[in-house]
């Protein structure tokens, strides 16, 4: 989606703007809508209705349809705008459901590489914690438990991990970051995916090999306060806990929250938007941590941050239109990751900018780009829409082993490259 900066913001904040409601009632829907009118556009904003695409919500020909949930009464009064729709998901308590149940061991079994029964389904915070002290103990050799890199909103500890080899010498090093957003919950089971593959990668494999050149640094779960509050309480919460003085209304976008063109476009400045940047940069205990994370590597070129749900492989920038330097290959690398993720089982993902899906900055893919000397990415992961973030947990695995073979590729292509180091985006 392309247009000027302006009227893109304000549309992109649109599509996020939702003042999320309690976990989804019986016999709500979502419906795929064209919308023709500013009228309807504005109704959707005004009743701050939840907008599950990524794209900004626009009127007219060109717009791409929107999906969005709506109850029983919200879905009346939104058709009484004459807003072209139809149901796209029938039952969103019956997704829910569907997104729960775990996968049987037999089912796990008959995979060509039978999976660990921990990716059966998705796993609260302190599950992810015991499968961390799990690996310590499983594989001594090429793990290491670095604890907590700092706390949470509400004192939750921000975990951290590292994989490599036992083989010495000097080593890049690589930072996968999950769970920045809470409802998004295949990212985290990804990024913790991703450090299973590693730990059983078969000994000559190219991904065993990387780890003679490689440290994988892991963040699963960069956003645990949201991640248990959209498992206990409000399934679609995106935003971290943290209090906001003066308003009655929770949580920071913890990828708004980056010193990086914090809050120029994409972002709100009302706590009760699900886009809310915060009082500055850095204002959330959680990014304000994992960036010192980052910067404490000194060895550090690259970095990916993984959310779903869309299926896109996203390259610099992503706060404005602009080309970075090195477009070609920030370019080649997206689609080549692309290209990798869809020979696991097809899947198509599609490789763009992060402007190109919505502009937004603040976010942590510039940050690494702009700030961090690395080479930033976020990947959406799957799907595109059928379940959205309720992605059944028997698509955890498969997510999982295209999402790894995407990183192989973007791990040889910093390691076979010379990594372009960007200045800092022009302001
Ligand atoms: O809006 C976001 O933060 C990301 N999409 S999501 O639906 N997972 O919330 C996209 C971020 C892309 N990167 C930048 N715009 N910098
Ligand atoms: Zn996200």
């Amino acid at each position: 989606m392309r247009g000027t900066l302006s009227t893109v913001t304000a549309l992109a904040l649109l599509a996020l703007s939702t003042h999320a409601s309690p976990l989804p009632q019986p016999r709500e829907q979502v419906l795929r809508c064209t919308l023709d009118t500013a009228e309807q556009v504005s109704h959707i904003e005004t009743q701050n209705l939840d907008v599950w695409s990524h794209h900004g919500v626009s009127a007219g020909e060109k717009a791409r349809p929107i999906d969005v949930r709506v109850n029983d009464a919200q879905k009346a009064a939104l058709l009484a705008t004459g807003v072209r729709c139809e149901p796209f998901i029938e039952d969103v308590a019956a997704l829910l459901k569907e997104e729960m149940i775990p996968v049987s061991q037999q089912t796990l079994q008959k995979r060509a590489a039978p999976s660990d029964p921990y990716f059966s389904t998705y796993r609260s915070f302190a599950e992810i914690n015991a499968q961390i002290a799990k690996w310590a103990s499983a594989y001594p050799a090429t793990f290491k438990d670095l604890g907590s890199v700092g706390q949470s909103a509400q004192g939750r500890a921000l975990r951290a991990f590292k994989i490599t080899s036992a083989k010495t010498g000097p080593k890049k090093a690589i930072w996968l970051n999950g769970g920045i957003h809470a409802r998004e919950w295949v990212s985290s089971a990804t990024t913790m995916y991703i450090a299973h593959s590693l730990l059983t990668a078969p000994a000559g494999s190219p991904a065993a090999a990387l780890l003679d050149s490689l440290e994988f640094y892991f963040t699963p779960m960069s956003n645990p306060d949201g991640y248990e509050y959209s498992r206990t309480t409000n399934r679609m919460w995106r935003k971290n806990r943290g209090k906001n003085a003066g308003s009655s209304c929770i949580g920071t976008d913890l990828n708004r929250n980056w010193d990086e063109h914090w809050n120029v476009v994409g972002a709100s400045q009302d706590p009760c938007s699900d886009t809310y940047s915060g009082t500055k940069a850095f204002s959330a205990p959680e990014t304000l941590a994992l960036s010192k994370f980052a910067l404490s590597l000194p060895n550090r070129v690259a970095g990916i941050d993984l959310h779903s749900y869309g299926q896109y492989v996203l390259r610099p920038w992503g706060w404005t239109y602009d080309a970075p330097p090195n477009n070609d290959f920030y370019t080649r690398l997206g689609d080549g990751m692309r290209d990798a993720i869809r020979s696991v089982y097809g899947t198509r993902y599609t490789s763009q900018s992060g402007a190109d899906l919505y502009p937004a900055a603040g976010a942590t893919d510039d940050w690494m780009n702009a700030k961090a000397r690395m080479v930033g990415f976020t990947i959406e992961l799957r799907d595109t829409g059928s379940y959205g973030f309720a992605l059944p947990a028997r698509l955890i695995v498969p997510t999982g082993e295209e999402a790894f073979a995407g990183v192989v590729y973007y791990a040889r292509f910093v390691l076979d490259n010379k990594v372009p180091i960007l200045t800092p985006a022009r302001s």
